[in-house]
């Protein structure tokens, strides 16, 4: 494989292999084989696994009580342009490593941000045709590119939703660089997360306005990128509270409603990230659900929360039954739209060798790829679906399958129920379920 750029950051650390669960290797996956089948596709296409630029790259550990604790060997250099560089270097090294197909980014993960927009735009171009080079070099593709609008002070009062429209104004030109880089760099996708979409109060706020910009936004941007040739999917990433108090897009169910209250169902879809999902107080497998049954289950942000802790911790998936839970849903429903699995995740502050980056990945990885052989083994191997069909069989013949096919009135129902006597009482035999998933781990 051509390499472009001659230093190796993460010295001494191979390419990742498959070693299988018995191997004490700390840099070798236990459970993902990238080309093993599973319900008639590789682990490698049902996951799509990819790194966030942002926290792997970009995420020193520095938080509300001090500042970073990672010194990165790639963000040394004093000229941003080629810090940037460096910094693509480490994020191909890494993927390719890591034998991981994609990668995904906001603007100014790729590049700092400069003192105005013209210069910033200059800069995503720059490296925007070296990642170009270094993906051509490679077999890495991009999952999906967005804009970061809320880290600039500018944003802190919205974005899209800004009660200044010179502010919206300016969301909308970081949009565009960040549209126009995605589909330069062949982008299969393009996300919308809210950021600062939201409020703190509703004394100084017009919601209906602010939502309504909004959608007349997420409208410009999809036909900006449809005209310039973009053929993927847009993904709205629901998040309840953080850094807003109330952030408009809360969950899956209000997203959906947003999407098709402003005429986006054909364009959009739902990137469904684990804590976001428990902040809500759903669980991640609700969510998955969700989106699944709108035909909206495009992608996955994936990490976990704690469950002491009440806020958007992006720890590393290790939970393999809140996983298998979400790979039942996921095998069920047909798998993701476009989209794949990011680990939207970091390491701990005080996780600071470069090899806890690897660790990380590959525990959640793992942790993916063995929730998927319990899911496909529950659905292939144990009385589960019977079980379901059982539960709702009486859709199946008879006046259910009538209503189902909408043949019935009220009246009808009426009738039915008076001469059926009274229904007989049937368990719904929670603790089985959870059994033959305990089972399958
Ligand atoms: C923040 C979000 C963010 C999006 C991309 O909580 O998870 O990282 O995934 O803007
Ligand atoms: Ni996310
Ligand atoms: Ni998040």
């Amino acid at each position: 494989m051509a390499v472009i750029g001659d230093k190796e950051y993460f010295k001494g650390i191979p390419e990742i292999r498959f070693e299988g669960k018995d191997s004490d290797n700390p840099l070798a996956y236990k459970f993902y084989n990238a080309e093993q089948k599973v319900a008639g596709k590789t682990m490698r296409e049902h996951f799509k696994f990819a790194m966030a630029y942002w926290h792997t790259l970009c995420g020193t550990g520095g938080d509300p009580f001090g500042p970073g604790t990672k010194v990165f060997p790639w963000a040394i250099h004093s000229d941003p342009i080629q810090a940037a560089k460096d910094k693509a270097d480490a994020a191909f090294e890494f993927l390719t490593k890591m034998g991981f197909d994609y990668y995904c980014f906001h603007d100014f993960d790729l590049v700092d941000e400069a003192k105005n927009l013209v210069e910033s735009e200059k800069r995503v171009h720059q490296i925007v045709d070296y990642l170009k080079q270094k993906q051509e070099a490679s077999d890495v593709k991009l999952l999906w590119g967005t804009a970061n609008c809320f880290s600039n002070p500018k944003y802190m009062n919205g974005a899209a939703s800004n009660p200044d429209f010179k502010v919206l104004a300016h969301a909308g030109a970081q949009v565009k660089i960040a549209l126009d880089a995605t589909i330069a760099l062949g982008g299969e996708n393009y996300v919308f997360w809210g950021g600062r979409e939201g409020y703190m109060s509703l004394l100084n706020t017009d919601m209906k306005l602010e939502q309504d910009n909004i959608g007349r936004f997420l409208n410009m941007a999809r036909d900006y990128a449809r005209k310039q040739g973009f053929k993927g999917s847009f993904f709205i990433e629901p998040k309840p509270m953080e850094p807003t108090k109330h952030q408009y897009d809360f969950d899956a169910a209000t997203s959906i409603n947003s999407i098709r209250q402003y005429g986006l169902e054909n364009d959009f879809k739902l990137n469904i990230e684990v804590n976001h999902a428990t902040l809500a107080q759903h669980t991640f497998q609700h969510e998955l659900q969700v989106a699944a049954n709108a035909g909206m289950l495009g992608s996955i942000d994936a990490n976990r929360g704690d469950y002491q802790n009440g806020w958007d911790t992006d720890q590393f998936p290790n939970n393999v039954l809140e996983t298998a839970e979400a790979m039942l849903v996921l095998l069920k429903s047909g798998g993701l739209q476009g989209g794949g699995i990011n680990f939207d995740a970091k390491t701990r502050r005080n996780s600071t060798d470069l090899e806890d980056i690897f660790i990380a990945h590959i525990g959640g990885a793992d942790t993916f790829a063995r929730a998927l052989l319990v899911a496909d083994a529950v659905l292939s191997n144990s009385k589960y679906e019977e079980l379901l069909a059982k539960r709702y069989a009486s859709y199946e013949t008879g006046e259910g399958a009538a209503f189902i096919k909408g043949n019935l009135k009220l009246e009808d129902l009426s009738n039915y129920a008076k001469t059926n006597g009274e229904p007989e009482q049937l368990s719904g035999k929670q603790e089985l379920y959870e059994n033959i998933i305990n089972q399958h781990l």
